[in-house]
Parts: C-alpha cells; sequence; structure tokens
C-alpha cells in the first residue's frame, strides 16, 4: 500500500468534507455533511436517525479538534486532518478505529435500514451507495466485497472494516461519500 494513495483518498475526504471550502474544517463543515447525507437518503432534518448522525458527526469533529490540540470551536488545517485521521487508521489500531468511526457508521447504517433489523442488506446498500453516486452493478460488486462473511447482510462490524480497509488501499468501496 503506497502512502501517496493513503495520503489521496484523506485529501479527498478533507475536501468533500470542507463543505463552506473555506480550507479548513470546523464543527459547522461537519453539521453540513450530516444534513447533506439526510437529504440524500429522503430523511426529514429533524427525525430521529438524523439527529444520531448529527450527534455522531459531532463527535467525530470532537475528536479530531482533541487530537489536533485546536479546541472545540476550533479549526483543522488539511495538515493537520492529515496529520490526525493518518494516526487514527494507520497507528492507532482497529479498536481505536472502530471506537471513533463507529458512531458515524452505525447512524447511517440507522438512515440507511428500511427493514430495522439493525443489518444492511443489499437492496439497501445499492440505495446507500446510489445516494453517493455509485451505480447498482458497482454496488453489487461492493456489496460481495463488504460481506466477508457471505451471509448476504452487512453488519456494523462489516461496514467498519471496509472503512478502514479503503484507506489503507485494500479496497476500492469508498462508503462515507
Ligand atoms: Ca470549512
Ligand atoms: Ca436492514
Ligand atoms: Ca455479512
Amino acid at each position: 500500500m503506497s502512502t501517496a494513495l493513503a495520503n489521496d483518498r484523506l485529501q479527498k475526504r478533507f475536501d468533500k468534507w470542507d463543505a463552506d471550502g473555506n480550507g479548513v474544517l470546523e464543527r459547522g463543515d461537519f453539521q453540513e455533511e450530516a444534513a447533506k447525507i439526510a437529504h440524500g437518503f429522503g430523511k426529514a432534518p429533524d427525525s430521529r436517525e438524523v439527529q444520531a448522525l448529527k450527534d455522531a458527526f459531532n463527535g467525530l469533529f470532537d475528536y479530531l479538534a482533541r487530537e489536533a490540540g485546536v479546541g472545540p470551536d476550533g479549526s483543522l488545517s488539511k495538515d493537520q486532518f492529515l496529520q490526525v485521521t493518518g494516526n487514527l487508521i494507520f497507528e492507532g489500531g482497529e479498536a481505536n478505529f472502530n471506537r471513533v468511526l463507529g458512531p458515524v457508521v452505525k447512524a447511517i447504517i440507522g438512515i440507511c435500514d428500511k427493514n430495522d433489523d439493525g443489518k444492511i442488506n443489499s437492496s439497501e446498500f445499492e440505495a446507500w451507495l446510489g445516494g453517493i453516486g455509485v451505480n447498482r452493478t458497482e454496488a453489487k460488486e461492493a456489496f460481495q466485497q463488504v460481506d466477508t462473511n457471505g451471509d448476504g447482510e452487512l453488519s456494523l462490524d462489516e461496514l467498519l472494516a471496509a472503512v478502514r480497509e479503503f484507506h489503507f488501499g485494500r479496497l476500492d468501496v469508498e462508503l462515507l461519500g
């Protein structure tokens, strides 16, 4: 896995999350990202699932701000973001990664989980990836890759592993939009 690819993926993530395009990440960017995801899935902004997603993004921002040492009302430069997320993904270990990203992935599952069984089946997954611009054929392929135990459902653990593998360059499925 090349450091260049990892950096490239994290830089894209930064650009995408910098919703107001001012070159730094602040809490407002994360709230906007949560609102955008909710809108993409046609969820009412005041629904329980959307509130959970906003809380999760708030928690993620708290973590990044704390690690970068900028304080809860601060902002992260691109360099700070690359440093903190690079540490999280490549140095911090899987348990820490899951603790930090778990709430966000869980909240997105909550929004996509139409039949409310806590897992994502293939049609729920197609709608998820469709919402971030991935076509059906690609979504089908991605589903097989993410469903590592082959039971036809994607669990929180499988989805978290997929997000991590994406940043390691071992998987080409981008789940977070
Ligand atoms: Ca910004
Ligand atoms: Ca489901
Ligand atoms: Ca599975």
